[in-house]
């Protein structure tokens, strides 16, 4: 068994919700959550007292130690998680901490914007090892009574109950 504590980061917008729309799994759990500028969300955030760290690449060493192993997940069509997750990547990589990473691959209904920057990360995630894409459009398909109230709530929870949980230690 291992001797690493797993600790959660949920990065950008996608990996906030994650981690507030499951606080049964995260309640016990350690986990950081990582995201851009303060916006209206903060508050809310701190009211509902998820504590949000504004990503700053200065602050990689004090995130991320040795002592632990990570699993990171976010959503690949935004300008925050799309850019923090390669510095992260190389941090992790370069310190030799263990890590897992999940990534969702937006809707094809969403803005060609986030497409071309979800597949220009996509690319740039090629060169890592350990991480794993999740089309939203492959998991929609499983669950045919998927409205859009679910859309991403789904995902989601396919990502905790199916992945998250299996990896724990
Ligand atoms: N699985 C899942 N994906 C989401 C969720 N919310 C958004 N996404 C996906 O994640 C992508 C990125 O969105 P955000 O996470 O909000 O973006 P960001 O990384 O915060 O970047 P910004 O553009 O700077 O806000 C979207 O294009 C969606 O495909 C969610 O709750 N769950
Ligand atoms: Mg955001």
């Amino acid at each position: 068994m291992s001797l690493l504590r797993t600790v959660y980061v949920g990065i950008g917008g996608a990996g906030g919700y994650i981690i507030k729309s499951h606080d049964n799994f995260f309640r016990d759990k350690l986990y950081l959550y990582l995201d851009g500028e303060k916006d209206l969300r903060h508050i809310f955030d701190e009211l509902i007292g998820i504590k949000r760290n504004i990503y700053d690449k200065q602050n990689l060493s004090a995130y991320f130690h040795k002592e632990n192993r990570y699993e990171l997940f976010l959503g690949l069509g935004g300008k925050t998680g799309s850019s923090c997750i390669i510095e992260i990547l190389d941090f992790l990589n370069s310190n030799g901490i263990y890590y897992k990473c999940y990534c969702f691959y937006p809707y094809s209904f969403e803005p060609n914007t986030r497409i071309s920057v979800a597949d220009k990360t996509l690319v740039s995630l090629k060169q890592y090892q350990g991480v794993t894409v999740l089309y939203m459009d492959e998991i929609k398909k499983r669950y045919t009574n998927l409205n859009l109230a679910s859309v991403f709530s789904i995902p989601n929870e396919v990502l905790v109950k199916n992945y998250l949980k299996n990896d724990s230690v």
